[in-house]
């Protein structure tokens, strides 16, 4: 029973360092898709479709959806990745 708890205990805390990290991720990856766009043509709509994707993962990040965040920012990534 000890054992369990024991158990629990560390996949608790390792949640919680893990959400912390993904908390600061948002930012980073939506940077790197910003710093991309930058580079190209600010008027091309797929350049511009991603932007709205990194404005929507910055509203997510900032409500603490980090989940989404990361995926929406990730999204936008790939696509400009893409181009
Ligand atoms: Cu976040």
């Amino acid at each position: 029973m000890k054992k369990a708890i024991v158990a629990m205990a560390v996949a608790v805390s390792l949640a919680v360092t893990g959400g912390v990290a993904m908390a600061s991720s948002c930012p980073k990856i939506i940077k790197e898709g910003r710093d991309s766009a930058a580079k190209m043509k600010q008027d091309d709509p797929k350049v511009k479709a991603a932007l709205v994707k990194l404005d929507e993962a910055q509203k997510l990040h900032e409500a603490g959806k980090h989940k989404e965040s990361m995926d929406k920012a990730n999204e936008a990534v790939s696509d400009l990745k893409k181009m």
